[in-house]
């Protein structure tokens, strides 16, 4: 089976989102998400560009040889632009392997080791009360892990905390969307919402945390010890990662569990915090960090250093991100937890899915391949609109990490 077309369908049904539709000359064509949240178009070129006039007349079933000639004919290895294109093809001929063999492509990942994937979703309010009616309803939901995250005393907008939830994050504005930060203030209240949580709900369901990479590790090691007794199952992205080694600080200063990676692009980017098991999840997605392929080989090198991954499935990946992680779920033995926001309606109609979300876990569907529709006319009604992602400053003035 030969490639014949490499597409690409941006679409905004309620954010945007990047696809690319491989074709093959037998009739069967794969998907794969390519969205960079607020670099939307980068990739677009970059797959239409410079990916598509290579594929052609390739090997479909060729995954491996693919995977590796994109990464080494780009010369200029890694980076967010280049893996997410590599990624979405990488996802789409996993997809068209599984629809040509007649299987879903946790088959062709080794085939089931879990009965489902434990899904962790987010609750937050400006308040601690709010915070915790959110929570409390998710348990109500099934939930068996939920992200909680509230205001800072003093700050108008928080990261993880919409004031309006009809409003995507980082969605509609022309220009970055600015923020203040205040890290003094967010560790005076970050304990307190995880003490009156676990005073409110018991033990009995875990609680995550993210702290979006605005501490200093020696600010890190603080806040795990204050929240030891509290037992996150995890607390995320608490160091920007980019000096792996400063995690030997935090691991050094408390037991709460770590996790980091939603923009980790390849196993390099986390190889010393796994080989030093200095963080418990990887939280590299399918998109970011080289489609499925890019994800087994983290998994596979993280397995005996007993790090899990946990991966990144925020509402800006597409439902083929969700799917091809959930494939990896029930088949890849050291997965720990997915993340799981809810698509707008309007992506849902677009991205049809065959996954499934039952008492707290997430299960791909038995279809062959990923199990995901585009719907393609549906898709060009959505024009892309230019949005970016929020910044921070702090008080005096400068640019923070948002
Ligand atoms: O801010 O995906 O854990 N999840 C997150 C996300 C990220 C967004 C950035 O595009 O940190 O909400
Ligand atoms: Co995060």
């Amino acid at each position: 089976m030969k490639i014949t077309d490499v597409r690409v369908v941006v679409t905004n049904p309620g954010r945007n989102f990047v696809t690319a539709v491989v074709e093959t000359d037998e009739g069967i064509s794969g998907l794969g998400d390519a969205t960079l949240n607020g670099r939307e178009l980068s990739v677009a070129a970059y797959l239409s560009e410079h990916i598509a006039p290579m594929l052609r007349g390739r090997d479909a079933f060729a995954i491996e040889d693919t995977w590796q000639l994109m990464a080494r004919s780009s010369y200029w290895r890694r980076g967010p632009v280049q893996t997410a294109a590599q990624s979405a093809i990488d996802m789409a001929l996993w997809d068209i392997k599984g629809k040509a063999l007649g299987v879903p492509v946790y088959q062709l990942l080794g085939g089931r080791c879990r009965t489902g994937v434990m899904a962790y979703t987010h609750a937050s309010g400006f308040e601690i009360s709010e915070a915790l009616d959110e929570l409390n309803g998710f348990i109500e939901q099934g939930y068996k892990a939920v992200r909680l995250q509230c205001g800072v005393p003093g700050l108008p907008d928080v990261y993880g905390v919409d004031r309006d939830t009809s409003v995507q994050p980082g969605a509609g504005f022309e220009r970055p969307y600015e923020e203040t930060w205040d890290t003094s203030a967010y560790l005076g209240i970050a304990p307190k919402l995880f003490e009156a949580a676990r005073d409110a709900i018991g033990f009995g369901t875990h609680l995550l945390h993210d702290v979006h990479h605005r501490l200093t590790p020696a600010e890190a090691g603080w806040l795990g010890k204050r929240l030891e007794d509290f037992r996150l199952f995890w607390l995320e992205d608490a160091v920007p990662s980019e000096n792996q080694a400063a995690y030997r600080i935090v691991r050094q200063h408390t037991t709460t569990p770590l996790a980091v990676g939603e923009v980790f692009n390849s196993l390099a980017d986390c190889e010393l915090l796994i080989r030093e098991q200095l963080i418990d999840y990887v939280r590299a997605a399918a998109v970011h960090a080289g489609g499925l392929t890019g994800l087994r080989k983290i998994a596979a090198f993280a397995e005996p250093y007993l790090v899990r991954t946990g991966c990144h499935g925020a509402a800006d990946m597409s439902p083929i991100t969700m799917s091809a992680a959930l494939h990896f779920g029930v088949s890849t033995h050291n997965v720990g937890i997915q993340e799981r926001a809810l698509h707008p309606d309007a992506a849902n109609e677009v991205f049809r899915s065959t996954y499934t979300f039952t008492d707290g876990y997430l299960d791909p569907g038995e279809a062959p391949g990923l199990g995901i529709e585009l719907d393609e006319d549906l898709a060009a009604r959505y024009e892309f609109e230019r949005s970016y992602l929020p910044v921070a400053r702090l008080r005096d003035g400068s640019l923070t990490n948002w």
